[in-house]
């Protein structure tokens, strides 16, 4: 019996409530029969973690070997095979972006320390908390335990809005859409672009007034659209996609995808940012898919949502050992 310890921070919110449940019926992590799962939120949400461990307990999965909940990020991490980092504090009224990132770092650095001291190198991170890209920035670099390739931020949800948007624009099925590729920042900077896209196996036609005043918008203001209408954030579209982050990463895809990872200079693009590029991922390793041609105003594009990775990455410079 193969058993994995996973943990997820940020247990007791919205995300993780679709999350968890999401895991348990049909686990993404590869050879795995069942996990060991270590739920860590803050002290004020413990009474209502106990509830969901006991939500959780009610399915009677076959799936969850043992359930902990804790306010112990040490406890939390021990021994961790793989750690969902969805936990982050939300922007408050009249905060400003820059003491959002710096509330954040600290939480970052202070978890990054501690899965460093109790962690192995083969734990793998995803990072979900806003600002993600920059949070994962943080715990890379100190956690320097754990290789690079490990820790990954979530951009499937921006690829999965940007291919059903565009197959709902073409009348096609999600499925055949293929090589959508997000660059940069999960903000509204990132860069959908379709140049390279395929529908099964032909090119995209769609005229560039189209991709500039409609498709690129969109996709980086779908948050924005999602909490104008629901009255609250994505939450299961962003477990959907944390899951097929995770699907991905462990058992690799046919597909081009794009993932968070640390840059060593593709493309131009300045080295040592976390920062959203086309891979092809095969079981547990990935690479960078390097040969493709750039359209000039998405090299534009690609150049400012950089520009914000880099200014995130001064406000938090101090948090960069
Ligand atoms: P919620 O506010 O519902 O949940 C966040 C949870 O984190 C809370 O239960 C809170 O107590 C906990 N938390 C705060 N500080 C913590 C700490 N130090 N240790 C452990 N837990 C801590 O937010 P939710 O809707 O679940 O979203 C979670 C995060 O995902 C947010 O930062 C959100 O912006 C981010 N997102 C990132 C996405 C991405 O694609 N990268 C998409 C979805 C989402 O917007």
């Amino acid at each position: 019996m193969n058993i994995k310890n996973v943990t997820i921070t940020g247990a007791a919110g919205n995300i993780a409530y679709s999350l968890i449940f999401r895991i348990l019926s049909n686990l993404p992590f590869k050879a795995t029969d069942k996990i060991n799962l270590t739920l860590l939120d803050i002290e004020q949400s413990q009474k209502s973690l106990t509830g969901l461990r006991f939500e959780i307990e009610d399915c009677a999965f076959s799936t969850l070997n043992k359930i902990i909940t804790t306010d112990d990020s040490e406890k939390a991490f021990d021994h961790s095979d793989y750690i969902i980092m969805v936990g982050a504090k939300p922007r408050s009224k009249g905060m400003e972006r820059s003491d959002l990132i710096l509330d954040n770092a600290g939480i970052f650095k202070s978890q990054a320390e501690t899965i460093n001291n109790v962690c192995s190198a083969s734990t793998k991170i995803v990072v979900v908390g806003n600002p993600a890209n920059t949070n994962a920035l943080i715990l890379n670099y100190n956690t320097p335990k754990i290789p690079n390739e490990n820790i990954t931020s979530l951009m499937k949800l921006d690829q999965n809005r940007a291919k059903s948007i565009l197959a709902s624009k073409l009348d096609k099925q999600v499925k055949d859409i293929h090589q959508m590729i997000i660059w940069g920042n999960h903000s509204t900077t990132q860069v959908p672009d379709l140049y390279n896209c395929k529908v099964k196996t032909s090119d995209v036609n769609v005229d560039d007034n189209w991709i500039y005043e409609s498709f690129i918008p969109k996709v980086q203001k779908r948050g924005g659209e999602i909490i104008e209408f629901r009255g609250l954030s994505s939450a299961a579209s962003a477990a959907s996609a944390i899951y097929d982050h995770i699907n991905v990463i462990e058992n690799g895809s046919g597909e081009w995808e794009s993932l968070g990872i640390m840059t060593s200079g593709e493309y131009d693009i300045t080295a040592g940012l976390m920062y959203s590029l086309p891979l092809k991922v095969n079981e547990m390793s990935f690479k960078v898919i390097d040969d493709i041609i750039i359209n000039s105003k998405i090299t534009n594009l690609i150049k400012l949502s950089e520009n914000e990775l880099l200014n995130e990455r001064d406000i938090v410079r101090k948090f960069l050992p």
